[in-house]
Formats: C-alpha cells, structure tokens, sequence
C-alpha cells in the first residue's frame, strides 16, 4: 500500500504569504494530479499557536532568520505563519481537498517546532502520522509540497528511518532557500539517506 503525503501546501507558504516560497503555488497541480494513483492521501498543516516560539516577534530583538537555542535545540526564527484558524493557516485555493484523506497537524505545542510530519523537532513526541499510516498498511511514501529545505526535507528523512520506501517528486516542491543552496543541499541529503528523488 502507498500513500501520497502533501506537505504543508498552505497560503501562507505560497507567493503572498507570510512565510512565501518562491514558485510555491506550482506545487499544487503536481498534488492535483498524483492525487488519482494513490489510494491514501494524507496533508501535513503546518498549525502554530498565535505565539509560538518559533516565531521571532516572540523573542524582542531577534529577526527573522536569526537561529536562537530552543530548549536546546537551534531554532531559525520565522515571520509569524500558519496561526491555528488563520487564513495562511488554510490548504491553498486549487488544492483538491476532496483528494485528502486524512490532515495531520503539527508544530502546536508552542515551545517546539515541527518540520516532519512525523515528529517533532527534537524527536520528542509524534504527530501521529506513523501510527495512521501503520494502521493502513502503507509501505510506500511519496512525498510533494513546501518546504524542500524544511518540511519536505525531515518528513522524507523520518519517513526512511521510519523504514518507509519513501520518494519525492522535484516538480512538486519547492524551497525556503534562506540561504542560496539551501535546496540542492537537501536533496543532496535525502538522495544519500535513501530517499528516491524523481
Ligand atoms: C516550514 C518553516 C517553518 C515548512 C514550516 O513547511 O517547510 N518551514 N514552518
Ligand atoms: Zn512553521
């Protein structure tokens, strides 16, 4: 059994959002599309409470971009995105939702971020998406969506050391690039974890 995972395809990740991703919106027919081969279609939501840590209006002095140390983890500080029942928060308009099957969010608990759909930052608590996934006898993941160098990035690296057969569609995602090369590095880094990159 596979299963399609669309990542994080939000308004706010999209060109006009508050945390936009260059070409973002081109990500979405390429999710319309691979949605009819597979038989489970689960969507990640990025779900932040309105003050969670990871936004840098919540740490005076610090700018967007800036990595501080959170619970001893190193967090990039973001612009404040995917607020719990905001607009940006919203899958984007043209996104088939009757294709989901299942939404798992994640990156609620306001002290830790999440980029994988899979756990949280610090490997502490699952979203529940491996247990939904176990429950339906997937073995297979394809994954599209935003961000390439965040949340594509560690839900495909979770997903193989999670012993999924796990692929990425590069015509379905697109980066963050905070820095130039920021993408070519991750999929440099999921092609030699394993990850099958199309
Ligand atoms: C993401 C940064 C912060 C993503 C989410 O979806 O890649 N990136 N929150
Ligand atoms: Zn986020």
């Amino acid at each position: 059994m596979k299963a399609l995972l669309l990542i994080d395809i939000q308004n706010d990740f999209l060109p006009g959002g508050a945390l936009a991703v260059a070409d973002g919106d081109q990500v979405i027919p390429v999710a319309n599309r691979l949605m009819n081969d597979f038989p489970l279609v689960v969507a990640t939501q990025d779900w932040h409470p309105r003050d969670h840590r990871s936004f840098a209006s919540q740490h005076p002095g610090r700018s967007v971009g800036e990595v501080v140390d959170l619970d001893g983890l190193d967090q990039v500080l973001w612009p404040d995105h995917c607020v719990q029942g905001s607009e940006g928060a919203k899958f984007a308009p043209g996104l088939n939702l009757d294709g989901i099957d299942y939404v798992i969010q994640k990156g609620t608990d306001v002290h830790i971020d999440s980029y994988s759909g899979f756990f949280d930052n610090g490997h502490r608590k699952s979203t529940g998406l491996e247990m939904l996934l176990q429950d339906q006898g997937v073995s297979e993941v394809q994954l599209v969506g935003l961000a390439t160098d965040y949340c594509v990035r560690f839900t495909a690296l979770d997903a193989v050391a999670l012993g999924l057969k796990t692929s990425v569609v590069l015509e379905g995602i697109r980066g963050v690039e905070l820095k130039s090369g920021d993408c070519a590095m991750a999929i440099h880094e999921m092609r030699r974890a394993g990850v099958d990159v199309i």
